[in-house]
């Protein structure tokens, strides 16, 4: 007979308890520093072990293709090594190992400069049901210096409960929401840190870790860098900031996962809204047109 599959976490493995914690890192022994620093501080750094000439060839991407654009979005879509980079099959084992759910990349964001994005987490952005399903991986393509407007977290944020945008109240701006995060940041006293790695190295953040981009006090320091984002499998799939609050609908994402080259529909069991036909379409066409890259 075959066997029954195991049933798949509510709540990622590594955001889940002690106990859990536990018999990840007797089961992953060789993940364990991630594990507890992924579990108690929200982020982890790590070196992937990359190829030498895919860290060239990264680097030479944001070098020659981003001058005066700030960041590319998809760079995966005409350049392999984005997506080589994305797909590195250590960084898949250890966040589906850590997860309990198979780990999949959906967007690439390269830059040749620190953004001083505002603090934010990337729930609002990219959402999931069962929620924190979603993470953050931010690789330097060079040694990353203080005045270079490094990547600034929050460790520990995770674990406030996530900002729900009907919660936020005035207009309900963007600007609001990062008015209320910084709200948070003061009423928690949460300390910054600062992601100074070396080339090479990789920062995961959970999906709730409030991060940005911090002063970029030496304007001409480049800060070559990659973030890839990555959802699990078998979720729903949701763009928080897209809403229709006064319907009570979430907007339902397609992503499209680039370690099986295919797009990703939400899990039926969690909806309360799908894409129409016609958006699925559009959006698979709109990629095929553009004859992506094979990595
Ligand atoms: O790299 C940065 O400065 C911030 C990136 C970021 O916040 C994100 O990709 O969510």
């Amino acid at each position: 007979m075959p066997s029954k599959p195991p049933s798949l976490p509510d709540v990622p493995l590594i955001e889940s308890d002690v106990a859990a914690l536990e018999s990840l890192i007797a089961e992953y022994p060789a993940h364990a520093d991630i594990a507890r620093s992924l579990h108690e501080k929200g982020f982890a750094v790590f070196d992937p072990g990359f190829a030498a000439e895919d860290l060239d060839a990264a680097e030479a991407f944001c070098r020659s293709k981003l001058k005066g654009k700030g960041r590319i979005q998809d760079g995966w879509i005409s350049d392999s090594v984005i997506g080589r980079l994305a797909v590195h099959p250590p960084i898949l084992e250890i966040l589906s190992s850590l997860y309990g759910r198979r780990a999949f990349p959906f967007q690439t964001l390269n830059f040749e400069f620190g953004t001083q994005q505002m603090p934010h987490s990337d729930t609002y952005h990219f959402d999931s049901t069962p929620g924190r399903f979603m993470c953050g991986v931010w690789v330097a393509l060079e040694n990353i210096s203080s005045d270079a407007g490094p990547l600034v977290y929050y460790p520990g944020s995770h674990r406030l409960p996530i900002l729900k945008r009907d919660e936020i109240g005035g207009e309900k701006t963007y600007q609001d929401y990062e008015k209320q995060i910084q709200s948070l940041i003061e009423e928690h006293g949460l300390q910054p840190e600062y992601g100074l790695l070396k080339r090479g190295q990789a920062l995961i953040w959970a999906a709730n870790l409030i991060h940005g981009g911090s002063i970029h006090a030496d304007s001409a320091k480049t800060r070559l860098s990659q973030v890839t984002h990555y959802y699990f499998a078998d979720c729903a799939y949701h763009t928080p900031q897209s809403y229709d609050l006064a319907q009570g609908r979430a907007f339902v994402r397609q992503p499209f996962d680039l370690s099986k080259r295919r797009h990703v529909l939400s899990n039926r069991a969690y909806l309360n809204q799908q894409l129409s036909l016609y958006d699925i379409l559009a959006q698979r066409w709109h990629l095929w047109r553009q004859r992506p890259a094979r990595f």
